[in-house]
């Protein structure tokens, strides 16, 4: 089985992320760029599916020159190979920007499984699976946490908000994952070793057959046009118990009408 691993480089949670104020787009440069942590479940729920049914386990990232350090951890967890969307015209991308584009790449590579995390720490727009396989006249699986094939048949558990729905499609399909589905391995030294001397194969636009004016900040359908940080968090109200706390919190819970 052939699958692909849509992998994204983000900015670390864990540092101040900013906005350019030139052009409005992610700052890369000024946070350490990490795996996206949902890919990481994608990566691995990729290699557990090579290991029950063999073939291949391939790692597509678009991004900047640095995101090769994202596609090494993926490399480094066991992924055979990678492939390296990067061109200046893809830089500022939206979603449907960013669709397009990963979806030629796809097309460029082939695939029986797409796998992707379900959303990205960075923009989150939750959209990219969906637009996938709109665009490789594929089925959708979104939201597993449970994932089985079965000969050409594909059987995935979802998470939703009322409980689980178990749906069936047959590939080649686009799979998105959620972190309940397992534990992601960490790389041993040995896979470290190993992923330095894995192919990484760099596409640019005109190699993955990407029409310039369907990609980049002036092609994109929408546009951020104004950005504020969040305001700091107001101390909270605190109401100590001295006999008459019970009627005091009712009464500061009916002053913001939750009772
Ligand atoms: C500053 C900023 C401004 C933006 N402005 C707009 C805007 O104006 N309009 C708009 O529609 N969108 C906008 N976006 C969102 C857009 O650029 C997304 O980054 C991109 O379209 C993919 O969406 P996502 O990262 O939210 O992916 P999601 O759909 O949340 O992620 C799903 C999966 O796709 C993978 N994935 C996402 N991107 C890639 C990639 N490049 N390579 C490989 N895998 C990937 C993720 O890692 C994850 O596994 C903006 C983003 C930023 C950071």
């Amino acid at each position: 089985m052939n699958i692909v691993v849509c992998v994204k480089q983000v900015p670390d949670t864990a540092t101040e992320r900013k906005l350019r104020s030139d052009d409005k787009t992610l700052d890369r440069d000024a946070a350490d760029g990490v795996v996206n942590e949902l890919d990481e479940y994608a990566v691995e729920e990729a290699l557990r599916l090579k290991e029950a049914h063999g073939g291949e386990v391939t790692v597509l990232s678009m991004g900047p020159a640095r995101a090769t350090e994202t596609i090494r951890k993926a490399l480094a967890m066991g992924a055979d190979k990678a492939v390296h969307l990067h061109d200046d015209a893809l830089h500022g991308s939206d979603a449907l920007g960013t669709s397009y584009a990963v979806s030629q790449a796809l097309k460029k590579i082939g695939f029986d499984l797409v796998i992707l995390g379900s959303e990205s720490t960075d923009a989150r727009t939750g959209m990219l699976a969906a637009m996938l396989a709109e665009r490789l006249g594929a089925p959708q699986l979104t939201l597993a946490s449970k994932v089985e094939v079965e000969g050409t048949a594909i059987r995935v558990e979802r998470i939703t908000d009322y409980g689980y729905d178990k749906v069936e499609a047959s590939l080649p399909a686009v799979v998105s994952v959620v972190e309940k589905i397992n534990e992601p391995r960490y790389p041993s030294f040995k896979g470290i070793m190993a992923a330095k001397k894995k192919p990484v194969e760099t596409l640019g636009i005109a190699d993955a057959d990407i029409a310039a004016d369907q990609v980049g900040l002036a092609n994109s359908w929408s546009e951020v046009v104004d950005f504020a940080a969040a305001p700091p968090r107001a101390a909270g109200t605190v109401i100590k118990d001295e006999g008459d706390g019970g009627a005091r919190a009712a009464e500061f819970l009916a002053s913001k009408k939750f009772i």
